[in-house]
């Protein structure tokens, strides 16, 4: 691919992502792709005396698996599997108490939104959203009971950029809060938080990890033992831990992750280049594109961009999207992204419907923001689909 300008990649990535927490040695049967153990209990030697595994709601050997080659994509010590991107979300803001202040981007995905705001201030927890666009806005937000600073980079949907390595900063002066990254957007190929000062990185496995549409799961990786406790300890003690077959599936998609995102990058790059030019098109978003604001900052800290973009469409109402929508053949009008399939969507009245209005105004969720997420059909076929579809609109 052409140098556009990134930080190069590490090239031990995808070696990593394949063997990492797989070797055949850890199998008595040296199976080289590992078992799907679907095992509910160990058999112990004596009360309390088992080998590795007592129960696979405490610990499971495929999830071990994943979560050993989890932890190595984002150069971390220590990965957690969860049911679900959510399921991370809740259990990492379990070992928070109340009385305690979080300090939060305020655009991230809908469902975070909504569990922080309606679920986490029912516990006693106090939550300020701030756009960390700016680090100075999470400085003056940070109180004395600041436990918990939460970012997402880029932002869901309209693919804002915070500067991880700033914000951290901020966050070690303050001593006794930690910062969390969702990398769901990037995934660990593009970008790893971790190795810019975060404590943790989360990730909707469900996403680019999985990337075929057919597991919801979540993941939580950190370098740092007292955290990486605490979750072991509410990972079992409320116990949403994702399925063995589940853990098999997302460990075989991390094979193919590197190879994945770079054809997610090369459609969504392209698509967002012809959008761009588009005369139906009022504004792409995109922060590989020169004309997004923060694409400098892009390049000092990813490896590259995934498949996401959203753009505003002429007219920017519910009428012209549903329109479109209706028009299209190659994507699929659906929640979700990063699988291999092409997707679109509304935010305004999908993922984010549950953000109050007058923040989805702010935030500029429009009826008229389409967010896409470009997946590995052939590029032209994509950027064909939507321009007759916006030509369709038009002319009707
Ligand atoms: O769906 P789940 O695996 O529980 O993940 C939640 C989640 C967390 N973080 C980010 C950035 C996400 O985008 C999501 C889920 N998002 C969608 C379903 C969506 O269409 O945006």
């Amino acid at each position: 691919m052409e140098d556009l300008g990134y930080l190069k990649n590490d090239p031990t990535f995808s070696s990593r992502a394949i063997h990492d927490g797989n070797e055949p040695e850890q199998w008595s049967h040296l199976a080289v792709v590992p078992p799907i153990s679907t095992a509910t209990t160990f058999k112990q030697n004596g009360p309390a005396d088992f080998k590795m595994f007592e129960y696979s709601r405490s610990g499971n050997p495929t999830r071990n698996c994943l979560e050993k080659c989890l932890a190595s994509t984002e150069n971390a010590e220590f990965g957690l599997a969860f049911a679900s991107g959510l399921a991370a979300t809740t259990t990492l803001t379990h070992t928070l108490s109340a009385g305690d202040h979080i300090v939060s981007m305020d655009d991230l995905y809908g469902g975070t939104n909504r569990y922080f705001r309606h679920v986490a201030t029912r516990f006693g927890l106090e939550i300020d959203f701030v756009d960390a666009c700016y680090p100075k806005k999470v400085e003056a937000a940070m109180k004395t009971n600041t436990k918990m600073v939460w970012i997402e980079t880029p932002t869901n949907p309209t693919l804002k950029l915070v500067d991880i390595a700033a914000v951290a900063a901020i966050v070690k002066k303050h001593g006794s809060s930690f910062l969390v990254v969702d990398n769901t957007f990037m995934s660990p190929y593009f970008q790893r938080p971790l190795d810019l000062g975060a404590d943790l990185v989360l990730h909707s496995v469900t996403k680019y990890i999985n990337g075929h549409t057919d597991v919801i799961m979540g993941a939580i990786c950190t370098n740092r033992s007292d955290l990486h406790e605490q979750l072991r300890f509410l990972q079992n003690s409320i116990g949403p831990v994702p399925s063995p077959f589940d853990c098999y599936l997302v460990n075989r998609s991390l094979k193919t992750l590197a190879l994945r995102m770079e054809q997610h990058m090369k459609n969504g790059l392209a698509v967002a280049k012809f959008l761009e030019t588009h005369s139906c098109v009022e504004k792409v978003i995109h922060p590989g594109l020169p004309s997004h604001p923060q694409h400098e900052l892009s390049k000092r800290q990813c490896f590259g961009h995934s498949g996401m973009l959203s753009f505003y469409i002429k007219g920017n109402d519910l009428e012209t999207s549903k329109k479109f929508f209706k028009h299209l053949k190659v994507f699929t009008l659906a929640e979700s992204l990063g699988g291999y399939e092409s997707l679109c969507e509304l935010p305004s009245v999908m993922t984010h419907a549950s953000v109050p209005k007058e923040t989805r105004d702010k935030l500029g969720i429009t009826d008229g923001l389409i967010r896409i997420s470009c997946g590995l059909e052939g590029t032209d076929d994509l950027i064909n689909d939507l321009d007759q579809a916006l030509k369709a609109v038009i002319l009707q």
